[in-house]
């Protein structure tokens, strides 16, 4: 509706001001999340200006996480998933609420003894166990998020516990986490956490440490998650 074609080929830089114009339509709600956009030829044709203006413009909303490509179906308005920061939840209990279908590549699920850091990240003597685990988290086949995480032996001995979901392991044998504390922090994907998230080198990705506990006060994960930024929201409720 708001992409006329005045407010788009007056300017040097066309490409520029679609992508602008679009975003635009999209952040103020003009076409929903989810739904698709005229095809590029309709666009060009809907607007006067060239295809290639608008596969560059259309190209840079993509790169930016505000359209999303699917090979064949066309270029769609991307969902974003909005994820609360007050619930102490796991990465499956959030994708089942929403109905999405969760699932883990591991690159590591093994025992071993703790390392320095690792040790004042759960409180742990030099010389216990833990267990590490570093997995690629998918919804469906899309990744969403990288972790490492580790657990001490004493609470989760055998990493092959851990089938999918970490928690569900640790609800298995009684410890639950109860309270964690998260540090969030904005960073660019290099190039292999890039490739692994199938997104574009420099894309933002949220890094957050979380440190859980159960009721007796041990650790019991210290992880450490990377998000893509292109697709999350974190919210939190605020009181005074
Ligand atoms: C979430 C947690 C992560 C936890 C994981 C367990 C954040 C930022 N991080 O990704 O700390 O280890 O869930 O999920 O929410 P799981 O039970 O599916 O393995």
């Amino acid at each position: 509706r708001r992409l006329c074609r005045d407010t788009v080929t007056r300017q040097p830089l066309a490409y520029l001001r679609l992508r602008r114009a679009i975003r635009n339509v999209v952040e103020q709600g003009d076409i929903e999340a989810g739904s698709a956009l005229p095809s590029e030829r309709d666009l060009s044709r809907l607007l006067e200006i060239s295809r290639v203006t608008v596969r560059k413009a259309i190209g840079g909303l993509v790169d930016e996480g505000v359209l999303v490509q699917r090979h064949g179906a066309g270029t769609f308005v991307a969902e974003r998933i909005v994820k609360p920061m007050s619930r102490l939840t796991s990465f499956t209990e959030d994708l089942r609420a929403r109905g999405l279908n969760p699932r883990s590549e591991f690159f590591e699920r093994s025992l071993g003894e703790v390392t320095p850091e690792e040790s004042m990240a759960l409180n742990l003597s030099p010389g216990a166990q833990v267990i590490r685990l570093h997995r690629l988290r998918y919804a469906e086949d899309e990744p969403l998020a990288i972790e490492r995480t580790v657990v001490p032996a004493s609470i989760l001995s055998d990493p092959m516990a851990v089938h999918d979901s970490l928690y569900e392991a640790l609800d298995h044998v009684g410890c639950r986490p109860r309270r964690a504390l998260q540090r969030l922090r904005a960073v660019l994907l290099g190039a292999q956490q890039a490739r692994l998230l199938h997104v574009h080198v420099g894309t933002a990705g949220l890094n957050i440490e979380r440190r859980s506990f159960i009721d007796d006060g041990r650790v019991v994960e210290f992880t450490v998650s990377c998000y893509r930024g292109d697709i999350y929201d974190f919210v939190a409720e605020l009181a005074e």
